[in-house]
Formats: C-alpha cells, sequence, structure tokens
C-alpha cells in the first residue's frame, strides 16, 4: 500500500507551484511593462548616458510609454527620468 503515500506529496507539490504561478502572474499585471524593463546598462547600448527609441526598440512595451518615461520631453530618456520611472515612489 506505498501507492497513496506518494501521491499525496506530489500532489501537494503540484499545489504549492500552482499557487506560485498564480502569485507570479497577478504580481506580473500590477508592474506592468516595467517588469519587462531592461537594466539601464543593457538598454543604453551605445552608452551615450541616453536612451534613444531605437535603443528601446527590443523593448516594445517600453518604447509605448517613451512619452511618459521622456518627463521633460527632450526626446530622450536619461538615467534620471528611466530610474524615476521604474521607481516612481
Ligand atoms: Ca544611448
Ligand atoms: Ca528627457
Amino acid at each position: 500500500m506505498k501507492f497513496p503515500r506518494i501521491r499525496n506529496p506530489l500532489f501537494a507539490a503540484m499545489l504549492t507551484i500552482l499557487s506560485f504561478a498564480a502569485y507570479a502572474e497577478k504580481s506580473d499585471n500590477v508592474v506592468g511593462s516595467r517588469d519587462a524593463a531592461p537594466e539601464w546598462t543593457d538598454a543604453d547600448s551605445n552608452r551615450d548616458g541616453y536612451l534613444s527609441k531605437e535603443e528601446l526598440m527590443p523593448y516594445p512595451t517600453l518604447g509605448q510609454d517613451y512619452a511618459e518615461i521622456d518627463t521633460n520631453d527632450d526626446g530622450k530618456i536619461s538615467q534620471a527620468e528611466y530610474v524615476d520611472w521604474m521607481d516612481p515612489g
């Protein structure tokens, strides 16, 4: 009668995985595009200290928020603007 003893821990492990997946999905919805945002050093590929629209092309969710991130409307995103957007608190 070993079979029921094996099934129970497996079921418990599966529940743990499922609830973790549900939690991860929920926090995804809260952070939105910030969750997909790259590290500054990865995004600023030419290291000029600003993000251009071209540099954000690999990150389409960020590109959509370009105008929102570029708070002084000079057409480029400085590291300060990026950090403020990433951590609005
Ligand atoms: Ca750049
Ligand atoms: Ca700017």
